[in-house]
């Protein structure tokens, strides 16, 4: 294997900069390919940094035309650059003025970092270390500095200009046909948060006023043409916004709010100051072209962008080792909102199930990392599952151990403390031990070890004493570099529900008034007392950890939950784990009494006839069994696949035939009441109908194609369209051919839609599959350079395709490795996304491992990987 070179940044090594930057005036002069950038920085020593310490500013791939101390160029003897640093060995040790002149050439930035161009207009993208590629600078969080940004560009190419903060001032360069826009952003910012924004562009806006009254003006800027398309979400930064001033007292604090979409964008969006760029998809609704799920998204991210004004941006990470500080936290205060703006329980256990399809299978892997990692190679591979997703539910925790008061309470204190800085993890756990009185030390261990904990209990009702004892134990399997862990502090939301539904008051002293044990041994137990019949334990009520459970519990007691347990989480939780027994036994051979699964499938259908009209997503997530790849986790080990595959499509025939009677029902009641509205409740009603649809198909494949080709051809939105054509998409033919075909015709020059078209067909189980990917990638609006492109079409086939992406003959694994290679030609971040598609390869079975091992090898020994690839493969085969 190639000896990765790379050096290792380490938390350990964290000092503060030599250097202070007070203010920054950039001068940006836009041109297709020859830029030019003049950046003036104020500077001086910083007090805390060493006081002999050279001046050493960071670049990535830069042109350096002249560099200017106190406005005397400098002789080429006096500094050392190259396109990766600018150094000074003398720098002054008093305040002093640095003028830096580059260029650089968006049109040749295939990376979509630093000044790029997307869609013939100009953009930026520079968190976490893409500054660099604009001007020489301290590219550090922990360098704050107030910003002036003048834009220049040609007005034809431009008409508009955007920057950081508030517009100030803007004209026209006489008889050049040239203009110009000056904006000021007065709050001291990192440079990750820099953005600008040139380029045609149409905008929708309107006014909101501030908890105090302050006039901001709202604006999204899209493809001009699009305008409409952004109204949702416009609607969903307004309600944001209240949110937050709401919830955490928070108020915005500029005169302007700007958001851009743009076309071409390795990840979700970005929250620079006063300027969010957003991936399109992420902004873009319409009936016609998005989905129910297309719009919640939206909703959420609109959210998190502009949550990190507060947390992100008022209070930003001392260095990259505390991303979750932001991350984590911004999660959790998307969620919130989503869950206050829809239905709490459909949401957690949505949130459940992208934690463990995400980050439960991060966690066991071989990029398994903490939530604060300790080091890396390449801080892009950081912005992971765990420190998003796992980071959010260690603030969730945090809320249940100290509630909700002392929770906003320790909030306030962290934005009051911290609010202009550069903080740490530590900085924000000691708001809540100091509102508290708490010592939280233990708790800080989620940040630091990695692994899912697992929790066995153990149940034992004594009916002479009328007590019931639960009894804990933890472990925590060793990960990357942590080969031993210690006890977690675990936060059980716990109750028990009597066999018949009926309230029991029983109680225990070591529950706390919220209904919460604190488990922070390797073991434990508690016992309830008052319990005056055999109890079923409702553990880990709404998912309160972070953790996986097992409770040796059969499958009729759990069912009993199914039916009664006033948490909805854990209802749904009960089917899925009875579900799950069954799936797992099947596809690892066991013989599995057809009298098991039929007990489950008339659970569910007595369910189906009792509850699921009350609640009809929460009903569509109870009938959806667990997918394939969580199967896979949950065998863990030599997992074949296809043996997966069909023991969860036979369940899924099992299941349709014996629910039919009212899969049917809701499918001819579950329609649509009025025009399209993306409210939750009318997104409930369509998923549990598609759902439905879907389950009548497995059992009567011709009667549900005969019902998806109806509903393709009458269906009024894209949730419902789209659907349909999902499950046509199971059922080979011509029939499914012709419907592929005129749904790509139909929306020829929708590229977000052609995304769904190329997705549905990268996940058709069949083995024809990966020929289908390879011809589509000559489709006219498949692009290599476009992420979104990449990632719908090869992104899906290698993540949610488990049959044809592990197939048997190692197909799959050299196609995603000879993609990998490409596109780490053109855009590293891209490839090394795609690659974390290796992550599951340990746990197949010994044949498709091999497989797997010797593509991995193939990127290992490339010459001149990239970083981010090289870091990814690297670890892979560790
Ligand atoms: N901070 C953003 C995520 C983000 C990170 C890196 C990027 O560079 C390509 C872009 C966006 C967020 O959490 O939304
Ligand atoms: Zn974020």
């Amino acid at each position: 294997m190639r000896i990765d070179t790379n050096p290792i940044v380490r938390l350990e090594d964290y000092r503060p900069s030599d250097f202070l930057i007070d203010s920054v005036e950039l001068d940006v002069k836009l041109h297709p390919t020859e830029t030019r950038v003049v950046a003036t920085l104020a500077m001086r020593p910083n007090p805390e940094g060493r006081s002999d310490a050279p001046l050493a500013l960071d670049g990535d791939e830069l042109k350096l035309k002249t560099v200017a101390l106190n406005g005397r160029t400098l002789a080429d003897e006096e500094f050392e650059a190259s396109p990766q640093s600018l150094t000074i060995a003398q720098a002054p040790r008093q305040p002093f003025t640095l003028t830096i002149e580059t260029e650089i050439n968006p049109t040749a930035n295939t990376k979509l970092m630093g000044l790029y161009r997307s869609g013939g207009n100009y953009c930026t993208q520079c968190e976490a270390e893409g500054f660099r590629r604009i001007t020489y600078f301290l590219d550090r969080p922990d360098v704050l500095s107030v910003y002036t940004t003048r834009i220049e560009a040609e007005r034809g190419d431009a008409p508009v200009l955007l920057g950081n903060g508030n517009p100030i001032e803007s004209g026209s360069i006489e008889g050049s046909g040239r203009h110009y826009a000056i904006w000021h952003d007065p709050h001291p910012k990192p440079s990750y948060l820099f953005a600008l924004v040139g380029g045609r562009l149409g905008r929708i806006a309107k006014t909101f006023a501030t908890m105090s009254g302050r006039a901001v003006e709202l604006a999204i800027y899209v493809e001009p043409g699009k305008e409409n398309r952004a109204d949702y979400a416009l609607d969903a930064l307004e309600r944001s916004m209240r949110w937050d001033e709401r919830v955490f007292g928070r108020e915005y604090d500029l005169d302007v709010f700007n958001i851009v979409a743009v076309s071409d964008f390795n990840m979700g969006a970005m929250e620079n100051k006063g300027l969010n760029i957003f991936n399109d998809k992420y902004v873009l609704a319409s009936p016609e072209t998005a989905t129910d799920m297309d719009y919640a998204h939206i909703e959420a991210i609109i959210a998190h962008e502009y949550f990190h004004n507060w947390t992100g941006n008022r209070v930003t990470c001392r260095d990259w080792f505390q991303l979750c500080l932001k991350e984590g936290l911004t999660v959790f205060r998307d969620q919130e909102f989503s869950s206050d703006e829809r239905s709490r329980s459909v949401h957690r256990i949505a949130e459940v199930k992208t934690l463990r399809a995400r980050q439960f299978l991060e966690d066991s892997g071989p990029l398994a990392h903490p939530v604060r990692p300790t080091q890396y190679r390449e801080i892009n591979n950081f912005y992971t599952a765990t420190v998003y997703e796992k980071g959010a539910e260690i603030v969730r925790m945090l809320k249940t151990i100290i509630g909700e008061e002392d929770f906003r309470r320790g909030m306030d204190l962290y934005f009051e403390r911290c609010d202009g800085t550069a903080a740490t993890v530590e900085d924000f756990l000691k708001a809540f031990a100091d509102v508290t009185g708490r010592n939280l030390s233990h708790f800080a261990r989620w940040y630091e070890q990695s692994g899912t904990p697992r929790v066995k209990v153990k149940g034992q009702y004594d009916s002479g004493a009328q007590t019931y004892r639960l009894d804990f134990a933890q472990s925590t399997p060793a990960t990357p570099g942590q080969p031993r862990k210690d006890a977690m502090a675990i936060p059980v939301a716990l109750g028990l529900v009597a066999h018949d539904g009926l309230p029991l008051n029983a109680t225990c002293e070591r529950v706390d008034e919220r209904g919460v044990f604190l488990f922070d041994r390797p073991e434990d137990g508690i016992t309830f007392t008052g319990v005056t019949s055999l109890p079923v334990p409702s553990l880990f009520r709404g998912f309160s950890a972070p953790v996986k459970v097992s409770l040796d519990l059969p499958n009729e007691e759990l069912l009993v939950l199914l039916r009664h347990d006033t948490d909805a989480f854990n209802r749904w939780q009960a089917a899925q784990t009875v579900a799950m027994r069954l799936l797992a036994a099947r596809s690892n051979g066991a013989d599995v009494a057809d009298a098991e699964i039929d007990a489950f499938s008339a659970a569910l259908a007595s369910f189906m006839e009792r509850d699921a009209q009350e609640d009809p997503a929460f009903a569509a997530l109870v009938g959806t069994l667990p997918s394939e790849a969580d199967i896979a986790q949950e065998i863990g080990q030599n997992v074949d696949p296809d043996a997966i595959h069909r023991a969860r499509s036979e369940m899924r025939r099992r299941i349709g035939l014996s629910c039919a009677r009212h899969l049917r029902r809701f499918y001819e009641s579950m329609t649509d009441l009025g025009p399209y509205s993306p409210d939750a409740a009318s997104a409930g009603r369509r998923s549990l109908r598609n759902a439905s649809l879907d389950l009548l198909a497995a059992a009567d494949p011709s009667a549900g194609e005969a019902l998806a080709v109806r509903q393709l051809e009458s269906a009024s939105n894209m949730t419902d369209r789209l659907a349909s054509l999902s499950v046509l998409t199971t059922l080979p033919g011509a029939v499914r051919e012709e419907a592929v075909a005129r749904f790509g015709e139909r929306y020829r020059s929708e590229p977000l839609v052609l995304d769904k078209w190329f997705t549905l067909q990268a996940t058709i189980p069949e083995d024809g599959t990966l020929e289908r990917v390879k011809g589509l990638m000559q489709h006219p609006a498949f692009s290599i350079a476009n992420p979104n492109r990449v990632r719908a079409l090869i992104g899906s086939f290698a993540m949610l395709n488990q049959v044809q992406f592990n197939r048997a003959d190692g197909a799959g694994y050299r196609f995603l490795a000879s993609i990998v290679l490409r596109t780490d030609e053109l855009n590293p971040q891209l490839a090394a996304r795609l690659l974390t598609a290796f992550g599951t390869w340990r746990m197949m079975e010994s044949a498709r491992r091999s497989h797997a091992e010797e593509a991995l090898r193939s990127i290992a020994q490339k010459p001149n990987l990239s970083r981010d690839v090289g870091d990814i493969v690297s670890r892979s085969l560790e």
